[in-house]
């Protein structure tokens, strides 16, 4: 597998609990770096947009809502097979059938307040990367 990028974002929710420090700290043991980080609080139309793939979904309006609770962290993840990778440590989007050792199963609270999001492709992951961060906001090395 290459190297990939993918975009990760710590949740309003796992932000307020206080857990931002023990996902970041999951993400550098699992081998993966941060190439780049934010904390900024979305507007509607900010988790809107970000989330338009899924505007047809019932859950849409409230998984909007959710994500302009409060702040959240953008970051960029960098590593051989990140997208997956990633992913297996987030574990399932429902924490209940999430497997033991995830960050979900650690932290989340419900199926929308999931403490993580991970893309799920490199071109989802392309588009995610530069709907929050430019160029010269990803530190390569
Ligand atoms: P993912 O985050 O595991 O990739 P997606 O299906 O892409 O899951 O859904 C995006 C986000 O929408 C989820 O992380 C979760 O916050 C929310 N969500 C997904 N399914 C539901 C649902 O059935 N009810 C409420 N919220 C949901
Ligand atoms: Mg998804």
């Amino acid at each position: 597998m290459s190297v990939q990028r993918t975009l990760a974002i710590i949740k309003p929710d796992a932000v307020a609990k206080g857990v931002a420090g023990q996902i970041i700290t999951k993400i550098e043991q699992a081998g993966l770096t941060i190439l780049a980080a934010r904390m900024i609080h979305m507007s509607g139309e900010d988790a809107g947009g970000f989330y338009a793939v899924h505007r047809a979904r019932p859950f849409y309006q409230s998984l909007c809502e959710f994500m302009t609770q409060g702040p959240c962290l953008p970051m960029v993840l960098e590593g051989d097979d990140a997208i997956r990778r990633w992913r297996d440590l987030m574990g399932a989007t429902d924490p209940a059938k999430a497997a033991a050792g995830t960050i979900r199963k650690a932290f989340a609270s419900s199926i929308e307040s999931n403490a993580v999001h991970g893309s799920d492709a490199p071109e989802t992951a392309a588009f995610e990367i530069a709907y929050f961060f430019s160029a010269l906001d990803i530190h390569a090395r």
